[in-house]
């Protein structure tokens, strides 16, 4: 016969920092019970989120804006998106919080304090877009397996922190380094202590550049801890998987960062298009870096009513990775005709901008308002799913918004 077994003391401690009360009679608590109390938590609550974001999955968390929560130009807390693949750490005590510069191509091992960052070296500021690459998924045909994002895993946040180029400079790096990979403190969902639950980065260039930030600040306060307390890189324009949180270690790698979730089908997309369902061999599928232009409308909310006669304020955010974007247009009558959307400058590179119109409908019915946004190379969004891939990545496709005038 097995013995009873339960839950050990250090086990138990955590589970009374997550209750916020000390578990009385906890050495009587069999193993493998779940306690009632840290049931079904309410996750808006407990994140600090309005009631109107979506929880698409608690185990590990993850939630989404709705288009018209994102009308703010710098996206505040509420409306951010939550996107985890493991365990939120438990708070940690922020004065032994360190950051670990490792790998093939460090000059040295050095560790930095959260204080040493905020001392030895000047802050930034930036405006950040951070989209999920798999923002979208839900509309992928033949579907894809994954979180089934719409359209609101996509923010952009104003970021405070180091620039990631001077920490690696002072840590010094060899000729040889090709990228940085982030390992943080997040766990993985077996519970295996030996596992990541991801470990991605990007190639020195990226790392390299100005707004490419390891940051202690979200929108002049600390992090939010679901948002990676105390420190988190942040990548904008690219996949935001790149943007590791709660990071402890960044390894300058003399190759391509071979962490969980770079390789196979994970963030990762077919070189070149295939057709729905291929299979395509590891070797033709390639990290996906900067993301594809795209837009939202923010104003109105989908659904809206208005008397006909009155004209239609109307507003969003465009975002084209690591390109500006040129032009937005947008169209009532289901893509036949275009017209020019006003834009505005991003607040600095690698933000969002924000665009405007203003629009009369010619009598009473049901009208849809499309948006399409372009990129400074010409590249327009389309006006349907584009490029089928395995995991439902990077769909671009303009957003819809549903009208009725009365
Ligand atoms: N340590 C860690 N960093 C992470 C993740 C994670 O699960 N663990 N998720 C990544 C992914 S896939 C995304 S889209 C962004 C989401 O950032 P947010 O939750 O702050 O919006 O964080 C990235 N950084
Ligand atoms: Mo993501």
């Amino acid at each position: 016969m097995e013995r009873r077994k339960f839950v050990g003391r250090s086990a138990l401690l955590s589970l009374g920092s997550l209750l916020g009360a000390e578990i009385v009679f906890g050495n009587r608590l069999p193993e493998g019970l779940s306690l009632l109390g840290l049931q079904d938590p309410d996750p808006f609550a407990l994140f600090d989120k309005d009631p109107e974001m979506v929880v698409l999955n608690s185990r590990p968390w993850n939630m989404e804006a709705q288009a018209h929560l994102l009308d703010d130009p710098v996206t505040p807390n509420k409306y951010m998106f939550i996107r985890n693949n493991g365990l939120i750490p438990e708070k940690p005590d922020p004065t032994k919080w360190q950051l670990t510069i490792d790998g093939e191509a460090a000059r040295q091992v050095k560790s930095y304090s959260l204080e040493d960052l905020k001392k030895k070296f000047r802050p930034h500021t930036y405006r950040l877009t951070l989209e999920c690459g798999g923002n979208g998924r839900s509309e992928f045909n033949p579907p894809a397996s994954g979180n089934q994002w719409t359209v609101g895993a996509v923010s952009c946040a104003s970021w405070t922190g180091v620039r990631l180029r001077d920490l690696l400079e002072d840590a010094g790096y060899t000729t040889n380094a090709v990228y940085i990979g982030y390992h943080a403190a997040d766990r993985h969902l077996s519970g295996d202590p030996g596992k990541e639950p991801i470990s991605r980065g990007v190639p020195m260039e990226k790392a390299l550049q100005d707004e490419t930030l390891v940051a202690y600040q979200m929108n002049g306060k600390d992090i939010p801890m679901a948002h990676g307390y105390p420190l988190r890189l942040v990548a904008g324009g690219w996949p935001a998987s790149a943007s590791g949180k709660w990071i402890t270690r960044l390894s300058i790698r003399d190759r391509v960062h071979d962490g969980a979730k770079m390789t196979g089908d994970s963030y990762r997309v077919p070189c070149e298009p295939v057709a729905p369902g291929t299979k395509v061999a590891d070797s033709d599928m390639c990290i996906i870096e900067s993301m594809p232009v795209k837009s939202l409308i923010t104003y109105p909310k989908t659904g809206a009513t208005l008397p006909l006669g009155s004209s239609l304020p109307f507003r969003g955010h465009a975002w084209a990775g690591e390109l500006r974007v040129a032009r937005v247009k947008y169209s009532i009558d289901f893509g036949s005709t275009w017209e020019d959307c006003s834009l505005e400058a991003p607040a600095n590179r690698l933000a969002w901008q924000r665009f405007s119109g203003e629009v009369r409908f010619p009598q009473k019915g049901y009208y849809e308002l499309w948006a399409r946004a372009e990129d400074s190379e010409g590249k327009a969004q389309p006006m349907v799913l584009p490029g089928w891939n395995p995991k439902g990545y990077l769909n671009n496709a303009c957003h819809r918004i549903a009208l009725k005038i009365t």
